[in-house]
Formats: C-alpha cells, sequence, structure tokens
C-alpha cells in the first residue's frame, strides 16, 4: 500500500513583493508546488493508491475564488486516476466546507473527511482526523474509529520541533500527548507542522513531510517537498523535495551578495533604508514592502 501525503499547501497566500513583475503574488509559487506534488500521483513509479492531503489547503478560511478554482482543477485531474482524501486544518476549515457539501469534496473522486472518518486502502485502515483545538477531543475522535494501522491527522504531537521550540504536552494547551494515541497505531501522517521531520511517540511514529514551499521567512533554510509512504508489514516513508524560490535576510549590506535574481528578499529593522533596498534590487531581488519612516508635519491647526 502506498500513498502520496502532502500538506499545509496554503494556496491562496498573498504576499507582494516590490520589484517583483505587476500582479505576481507569491500564491504562484505555492500553486506551483501544489501542481507538482499532485503530479507524482499521476506520472511516479511505482504509482500511488491514493493521495492524502493532511489539512491547510488554503491559506484562509475563505480563499480567493482563483485558488478554489485552480485547485479544483489540479484535484479533479488527479482524482480521475487516484483516490484523493482531504481534510480541514487549522486555516481551512470553512475553504473546505463554506457551500455545505464542501467545494472540494463536489469534485468527483475527492473525498472531504470533515469529521473523523475511517478508510480502507488495500486493506490497511486509516482514520482520517481534521484539526482538534482540544487534545481531549483530539482523543475520543482517534479512539472513536476503532484500531487503525495509521492516522493522519493536522496537529503537533509531544516532541515536535519548529526554529528554536519544541511542542511539550501539557505546556501547551493544544499539544497531543502519547496517552491520547490509540495503541493500534503504527505511524501518524502529520501536518501542521511546517519544517519537514519525524519522531516517534508511544506505539507510533510521527511523519510530517512539512508545508510544500516556504510559508514565511522563518522556513527560508528548509527543504520543502512531500513524503511516499509505505505500508506492509513495515512501514516506509520517502520524501521528495520540491524546488523553492530563494528567500534571502538581509541584516546590513554584507548580505546583499546573497540576493539572486527571483529571490525573495526580507531587510531586518537594521537593514531598511532606502539605498539598501536600491540595491536589492539591483541584484533582482524582490523585497517585502514596509513602510518607510514618516515624519508628521503639521500644515495646519
Ligand atoms: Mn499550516
Amino acid at each position: 500500500m502506498r500513498l502520496l501525503h502532502l500538506t499545509d499547501t496554503h494556496l491562496g497566500i498573498k504576499r507582494y513583493f516590490r520589484g517583483a513583475p505587476a500582479g505576481w503574488t507569491r500564491a504562484e509559487d505555492h500553486l506551483a508546488a501544489f501542481r507538482q506534488a499532485l503530479d507524482y500521483a499521476l506520472t511516479g513509479d511505482p504509482p500511488v493508491d491514493a493521495v492524502i492531503h493532511s489539512g491547510d489547503v488554503f491559506d484562509r478560511s475563505h480563499p480567493p475564488a482563483d485558488a478554489v478554482a485552480a485547485a479544483t482543477t489540479a484535484l479533479a485531474e488527479v482524482a480521475r486516476k487516484v483516490p484523493v482524501y482531504v481534510f480541514p486544518g487549522n486555516h481551512d476549515g470553512l475553504g473546505l466546507l463554506h457551500s455545505g457539501e464542501g467545494v472540494l469534496g463536489r469534485i468527483p473522486g475527492v473525498t472531504v473527511a470533515d469529521h473523523p472518518t475511517a478508510i480502507v486502502v488495500r486493506g490497511v485502515r486509516i482514520g482520517l482526523l481534521p484539526f482538534c483545538r482540544s487534545p481531549a477531543a483530539w482523543g475520543a475522535n482517534a479512539a472513536s474509529l476503532g484500531s487503525c494501522d495509521l492516522l493522519v491527522a493536522h496537529q503537533a504531537f509531544h516532541g515536535a520541533r519548529v526554529a528554536g521550540f519544541t511542542f511539550r504536552a501539557g505546556s501547551d494547551p493544544e499539544t497531543i500527548g502519547e496517552e491520547l494515541i490509540p495503541a493500534t497505531t503504527r505511524a501518524i501522517l502529520c501536518g501542521h507542522i511546517h519544517p519537514r521531520q519525524s519522531h516517534t511517540l508511544g506505539p507510533a511514529t510521527v511523519y510530517y513531510p512539512g508545508s510544500t514551499e516556504r510559508t514565511a521567512f522563518a522556513e527560508r533554510r528548509e527543504t520543502k517537498g512531500f513524503s511516499i509512504f509505505e505500508f506492509d508489514r513495515v512501514g516506509r516513508c520517502r520524501t521528495v523535495d520540491l524546488p523553492s524560490r530563494p528567500m534571502v535576510e538581509v541584516h546590513s549590506e554584507r548580505d546583499l551578495v546573497h540576493v539572486r535574481d527571483g529571490a525573495l528578499v526580507r531587510l531586518t529593522p537594521t537593514a531598511r533604508t532606502r539605498d539598501i533596498e536600491q540595491a536589492a534590487l539591483a541584484r533582482g531581488g524582490w523585497v517585502v514592502p514596509w513602510k518607510y519612516p514618516e515624519r508628521q508635519v503639521t500644515l495646519f491647526g
């Protein structure tokens, strides 16, 4: 049994940059990564039995219409060949569901699991668990599905790491602890945590393929992609890298050498001068807008 697992595609993320082509927004990069991940389901060898997206399909609960249309086109093409399962993350609950039946759920071959759902793929029982703010409620949802070999979730589990922070059950109100994982669980395929990683927790190994593109400058050093997960008597997880647009943080003029054509550039507060911005633009960088310092002038009164 072989799954393509992608997550946290954050489609429709609107970010504008000085120096970028007119009308360009960061949403184009996120859509390209989404399409490339799905393309593997059409052309990858050996073929996959199902595609599972574990949440944050869209960046916002009411995504822009063009993002919904692009997602629909891409998912419909894949779902003609391979069954696709999608469930909401913390960003996109309403985005998937606002039409009642669910916008994406109307695509033939796409199942939107807006509540805990067990599916069987080649004899393997898989529990799909939409995002849940309360660990106790998440545990009750997981238990309600009976015995599953695999769970797919959109949560932070105890031991997950992001830059400078490790999630701990009990100290963070939303973090899932070991005691809530059903004993039959062999693996958890998980979204929500954007850096790619895996760790063991109780009976299970938790695999996070991470977001398909960088959603913030904090992710600028991370390699992005998706996972191919195989499960027979043993589980194997292989990550597939996707290209990401370079991101450069400029603290002073010295960092300008790293700016390349089409790189996204963030000037830290110490580097926010017109000269440094002009130099970054001259090197082809696309710069995060910030407000120039303003001086208040009294015109009258
Ligand atoms: Mn996310």
